[in-house]
């Protein structure tokens, strides 16, 4: 089943502006009547009433629209599979956290997987007026006018990287050991044999930081436990910003950098900004380099436990 990508994205930036709008109503009334939340895994991982109804109004937008197609959401999932079949896959608000608190990095992620793969994506930060968006063959932009990356600038090794990372909410060993034994490896002195980034962001939306990293304003981004309502869009963004996402130490294809369903289902993410063609080689070979250096340090765990 085709789908005509221009008319899909300008659709997706409508209901994403609309979708923001509720966000910041929605922010506005929890603030004045000081409302709570609800939990869900544990007391670190929230959901507002908010991220409910954005919800309803993005499935009730995206069927009258396009009724053949799938649907999955974060607040509605019910363990269904990525398919072939032309599936929107949704985050209402990403960042729920910050949503709650008040820091504004949030955004509303709508992308569009067809063949597994995320070929459009529309994120949208309502508080910052921030919207990042992509489609197959049709770049990748920031307010529909800044094409991304801004800048292409090299990266000769992780040690020279702004690296983006999050706590999540697994907060219990093995998944909490091995995360900060991993925080330590990257950011640790190289005289006690560690990567010694430059540094590491925890901006606490994996939506917002793959559009850092398609936008060249930071070098990676490494999580394993969010989940493909988390990252469809901003593959797809990603990509047409010359950018890379892997999945855990080795994806099915390689070293390619493609987005996949494997990829996206896979819940351990690794996504590199577009750098230079390293000498005689491609840019392709260049990221996975890097890829490969950041997963030599990575302490994996199962994200399902
Ligand atoms: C969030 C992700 C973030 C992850 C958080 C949470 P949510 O999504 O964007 O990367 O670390 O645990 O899953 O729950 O705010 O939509």
């Amino acid at each position: 089943m085709s789908v005509d990508l221009d008319a899909a994205l300008k659709f997706a930036v409508s209901i994403a502006k609309e979708a923001g709008q509720m966000m910041r109503d929605g922010q506005a009334r929890r603030f004045s009547q000081d409302a709570g939340q609800e939990e869900k895994a544990n007391s670190v991982d929230l959901v507002t009433e908010c991220d409910q109804q954005v919800e309803k109004f993005l499935v009730a937008k995206i069927k009258a629209e396009y009724p053949d197609h799938k649907f999955i959401g974060e607040e509605s999932y019910d363990g269904e599979k990525v398919t072939d079949d032309p599936t929107w896959i949704v985050d209402p608000i990403d960042g729920t956290t910050n949503f709650i608190h008040g820091f504004p990095m949030v955004a509303t992620s709508i992308g569009l997987a067809i063949g597994g793969i995320p070929v459009l994506g529309v994120i949208y930060n309502p508080f910052l007026d921030l919207l990042y968006t992509g489609a197959e063959g049709r770049g990748a932009y920031m307010n529909e006018s800044i094409k991304l990356p801004t800048a292409v600038r090299s990266l000769d090794s992780l040690s020279e990287a702004l690296v983006a990372v999050e706590y999540g909410s697994s907060r219990r060993d093995p998944a909490l050991s091995n995360k900060l034994d991993t925080f330590k490896r990257l950011t640790g002195d190289k005289r006690d044999g560690h990567k010694m980034v430059h540094s590491l962001r925890s901006v606490g939306s994996a939506a917002l930081n793959i559009c850092f990293v398609a936008a060249g304003q930071l070098d990676a981004y490494w999580e394993i436990g969010c989940w493909p309502w988390d990252v469809c869009a901003g593959m797809a963004i990603l990509k047409e910003a010359g950018g890379a996402s892997y999945a855990g130490k080795m994806t099915e294809k390689g070293w390619t950098g493609e987005p996949n369903a494997a990829i996206m289902a896979g819940r351990k993410y690794l996504f590199i900004r577009q750098v230079p063609a390293a000498k005689g080689d491609t840019v392709r070979a260049a990221q996975a380099t890097l890829a490969k250096e950041l997963y030599d340090i990575v302490e994996e765990w199962d994200p399902a436990s």
